[in-house]
């Protein structure tokens, strides 16, 4: 059984849908202020590999516009908690490149050693807040060849085509070849 570190409830349920044997540890660490997501995970392994006996995961996530040159991206968290979905509308208040993208890195403690896995999901800001199901920015972002926002979606659509159910994919490909899961 794998423990994914986090005290977001969602990232674990969306999680669980594609590891089924998933464990959720509800703690929060600290982020260290970092130019990159992989960064950010390399500190935390190192950190909570101190803390947590055996094998874990963490995953931590950024929402890049280009047109704000990459904003929030690693601020993504701290944005979203002061100015958040409406503020970020407003601040892409007339603008005509909405183009984004979602990523996330995903970092696994493994017998004593690190490993990253990314996923990336390109797409565009919606004009306004549409949908109930998600997190965060779900409402704000249409994945592309879409017309509907992460919001609109079961988290099976989601999962399929997201950041994070890239980066899961290609966890559990890794976790296949070590042998610990089907
Ligand atoms: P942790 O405890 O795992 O760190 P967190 O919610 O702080 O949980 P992140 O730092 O990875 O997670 O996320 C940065 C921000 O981006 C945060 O406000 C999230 O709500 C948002 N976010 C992350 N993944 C998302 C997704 O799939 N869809 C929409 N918003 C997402």
């Amino acid at each position: 059984m794998f423990k994914i570190v986090t005290h977001n409830q969602n990232k674990y349920k969306e999680m669980k849908k594609i590891i089924g044997n998933l464990e959720w540890m509800n703690i929060e660490y600290p982020e260290i202020q970092a130019d990159t997501l992989e960064d950010v995970i390399d500190f935390a392994l190192s950190y909570l590999s101190n803390k947590i006996e055996g094998n874990f995961i963490i995953d931590d996530s950024g929402l890049f516009i280009e047109s704000l040159n990459d904003f929030p991206g690693v601020y993504s968290s701290y944005v979203y908690r002061t100015i958040g979905n409406e503020g970020m509308l407003k601040l892409m208040e007339g603008i005509e490149n909405r183009r984004a993208y979602f990523k996330t890195v995903i970092g696994l403690r493994y017998q004593g050693m690190n490993y990253k896995l990314v996923g990336i999901c390109h797409g565009y800001i919606a004009n306004e807040e549409r949908g109930k199901n998600g997190f965060g920015y779900d409402p704000i972002f249409i994945p592309e060849n879409y017309r509907k926002t992460f919001s609109e979606m079961p988290i099976e659509e989601k999962n399929r085509i997201s950041h994070r159910g890239k980066a899961m994919i290609k966890l559990r490909a890794l976790l296949h070849r070590f042998g610990e899961i089907q």
